[in-house]
């Protein structure tokens, strides 16, 4: 303690949050990845980040955008058939089924490009992308209806929802805002286009939104700031938009009735825009959906409390928190008693009658989350560098942390369902400045972990976050998320179906059609079939390449010198990768991923012949040649090696291991390489009895590789029922591979 300088609260925060070698969180943390486009995937308490998720952008560990299943999905999120090669994501949603997380699906958006893509929590891989056809920029997305029927996407900067060109001088009429209502098809796993509607709204810049739930189920609300309309152009001496856009004391909250404006859309009230429907804001307006309500004052959060009933707006230019009561909202609108209307005609609700009540908080009140207490909210005030818990019920401040610094979004645990998790809060800070080691001027994002169990805030832990500017997070209880450990044999992972290209052990083949040449392979420890790839100059080369292990954490890359090939295989994938040889030469490809000890042997040769070459001599040359002693010696070691294979088997049958079930996979696994053994073993014993003791020596050293692969994983499994408490069993059940091993007991 002395040495490293740590105080007694230190050590009560280390462990609070150390996890020790092979534990496991109790909280798995969704946070956006900024500008990465990309989703960053932590632990809680122990603030381990596990895994980035690529989304919007190439990644090339994950062989994302590298390999041809991928780049179809990041060819969906092509703006008017521009390739977009970042994101600025900023909010992630889990899915949700009666307004809890469901651990199905993550949402997140892309402000610059406005995009939603969905993420597939059975692998944690993106699946689609969808472009709005109307928007062009989207900030109020994603956020879920509490059985995800949709996904929401609000615009913030006002653009014409058509594509064309439209002078700055029509801002008032021809430029407009949008909230999308992306409806998800939950069978699918995708999001539907055609089941998909927006709503006009006028050009205010809309902020954020969230979904009602309980009581207020069916509606949903967005604010909105820069309801000033005002346009800048500092450049020629006018104003900048920051001091236009910050001249009003209140803006606007959007109320809506998305479930009326979809049965609207089914009437056929929408009109299309781009192919896509849009209710107007007149027709929003005729038929009741659409209201505003003032709120102070340059808003940045709305959250709508746990139960639903009510609505929590930050001030961000104004120090109060306002806390809006749903019901009072409905009784005005039902009794159409409305302070007005905007400049577009829609009714606005008088703030005085719709308020439950008003907080001061603090400078800079941004975003807020819940509690597992009832009543109990915390709030982010960016410029006091301060989350401020409070009541909401009672309009009260219970307590205040000071964070470093500046802090944007916040995220409890399950923070905006209706059921809370308490216990941690995590603080998404926009500035590090001198919390950690310096690495240039561009610093990384600083995620401080909270202590939030108690009635006083503990600051526990500073997490450096070195990916982009990570608005939002939000995290779900770890034992909801069950992910596969690998996928059904030849499985296209995007497409979420059999792949036409998947290979069976055994049926590995080189085909030329229409002009292609197409290699189905596949990968195991520890190599690829084939290994030899003959083509011409010229020539259009697919790899299809399936991945045939069962076993856990058993991934394969596949690199390819100059045709930049990069792809990762995971157990089952098959995935494929399309180029034309246009150079030829001898090119090296090789796996990526050290899977064995082997590994570096798991290699081949695209062979690019050039044009109308023709070849002299197609004999390879042996590098060595083995003799009959070679083969003895083999075989003897083989021998060896079976008798600790055998000694491990015994130690495995002889204890009640099925009741581990990551022993049963191993098992799995062992099996299939003591198969693979025994056909090596034959093929060396054919040859040796044809005296071929070149083929026969080598076939016995890769009889020997399977069966080190074997050996390496009985003992894992051995050393996992030592530590895991397996205990003896006297009847042998019938695995047993060999009936020796039954002597030998
Ligand atoms: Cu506050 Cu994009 Cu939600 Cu940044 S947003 S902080
Ligand atoms: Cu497969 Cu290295």
């Amino acid at each position: 303690m002395e040495a490293r300088g740590l105080t007694q609260k230190d050590i009560l925060a280390a462990a609070k949050t150390y996890t020790p070698t092979g534990g496991r969180d109790e909280f798995i943390a969704f946070s956006s990845g900024g500008q990465s486009g990309q989703l960053i995937v932590y632990g809680i308490p122990s603030m381990r980040i596990l895994k980035y998720v690529a989304v919007f952008t190439p990644e090339p560990w994950q062989g994302y955008g590298f390999d041809d299943e991928s780049k179809a999905v990041l060819a969906q999120g092509r703006v008017n058939g521009k390739d977009i090669t970042f994101g600025d994501t900023h909010h992630p949603a889990i899915s949700e089924t009666d307004g809890d997380y469901d651990g199905q699906y993550v949402f997140i958006n892309d402000k610059a490009n406005p995009r939603l893509a969905v993420v597939d929590l059975t692998d944690f891989e993106t699946k689609q992308i969808v472009v709005s056809p109307i928007m062009k920029s989207e900030h109020g997305g994603a956020f879920v209806t509490p059985n995800t029927e949709y996904v929401i996407e609000a615009a913030q900067y006002p653009a014409p929802l058509t594509n064309e060109f439209v002078p700055l001088s029509e801002f008032n009429d021809k430029y407009r805002g949008a909230v999308t209502y992306w409806k998800f098809d939950r069978e699918a796993g995708r999001l539907d286009p055609s089941k998909s509607f927006s709503v006009e709204l006028p050009p205010y810049s809309q902020d954020l939104s969230d979904a009602g739930k309980g009581p207020s189920d069916g509606w949903s609300f967005t604010n909105s700031f820069c309801s000033e309309r005002y346009i800048g152009g500092i450049e020629s001496g006018r104003p900048p938009f920051e001091a236009g856009c910050s001249q009003k004391d209140t803006d606007f909250l959007h109320v809506i009735n998305w479930k009326r404006a979809a049965e609207l859309v089914a009437e056929g009230k929408a009109e299309k825009i781009n192919g896509h429907d849009v209710l107007s804001i007149k027709t929003a307006v005729d038929e009741g959906i659409l209201f505003l309500i003032p709120e102070p004052k340059s808003p940045h959060g709305v959250d709508v409390t746990p139960d639903g009933t009510k609505i929590v707006i930050a001030g961000k230019l104004d120090s109060h928190i306002s806390v809006y009561s749903f019901e009072k909202i409905m009784k005005l609108i039902e009794a159409k008693d409305f302070a007005g209307t905007d400049p577009y005609g829609v009714p606005i609700l008088e703030l005085q009658k719709v308020l439950h009540t008003q907080l001061e908080a603090g400078l800079g009140p941004l975003h807020t989350q819940f509690d597992s207490t009832d009543c109990v909210a915390y709030t982010s005030l960016y410029v006091d560098s301060q989350i401020v818990k409070w009541d909401y019920c009672e309009g009260k401040v219970l307590d205040k942390v000071s964070i470093h610094y500046n802090v944007g979004h916040l995220m409890t645990m399950e923070g905006d369902s209706v059921h809370p998790k308490g216990k941690y809060l995590v603080s998404l800070n926009k500035l590090a400045i001198d919390r950690f080691n310096p690495v240039g001027p561009l610093h990384p994002q600083n995620h401080q972990l909270i202590d939030i169990a108690g009635d006083k805030m503990d600051l526990l832990y500073d997490m450096p976050v070195p990916l982009g500017e990570p608005h939002y997070a939000v995290a779900i209880a770890a034992d909801k998320l069950q992910p596969h450990i690998r996928y059904d044999l030849g499985w296209n992972s995007r497409a979420n179906e059999k792949s036409e290209f998947r290979t069976r052990p055994g049926r590995e083949k080189i085909e030329r059609r229409d002009g292609t040449v197409h290699v189905y392979g596949s990968l195991i420890r520890s190599h690829i079939t084939p290994e030899i790839v003959e083509v011409e100059e010229g020539e259009t080369v697919s790899f299809h390449l399936t991945n045939l292990e069962r076993a856990e954490d058993e991934t394969h890359g596949f690199a390819l010198h100059y045709y930049n090939v990069n792809l990762s295989v995971e157990p089952g994938k098959t995935v494929s990768a399309t180029f034309k040889a246009d150079r030829p030469g001898v090119y090296p490809y090789y796996c990526t991923e050290f899977c064995s000890a082997l590994h570096l042997e798991m290699q081949g040769y695209l062979l690019v012949q050039p044009k109308g070459y023709k070849s002299e001599n197609a004999a390879l040359q042996e590098g060595t040649t083995y003799a009959q002693e070679d083969y003895t010696k083999q075989v003897g070691a083989n021998n060896d090696t079976q008798d600790v294979i055998d000694g491990v088997v015994a130690y495995i049958t002889g204890r009640n291991y099925k009741d581990f079930p990551p022993v049963v996979a191993l098992v799995e696994d062992a099996t299939d390489q003591l198969n693979f053994a025994a056909d090596a073993k034959k093929k060396s014993e054919d040859y040796a009895s044809k005296e071929d003791w070149q083929n026969a020596t080598l076939w016995a050293q890769q009889w020997f590789q399977y069966q080190v692969k074997a050996a390496d994983i009985g003992l894992r499994a051995k050393t996992y029922l030592e530590q895991n408490g397996a205990v003896e069993i006297s009847e042998q059940p019938p695995i047993s591979p060999r009936p020796a091993d039954e002597q030998k007991q």
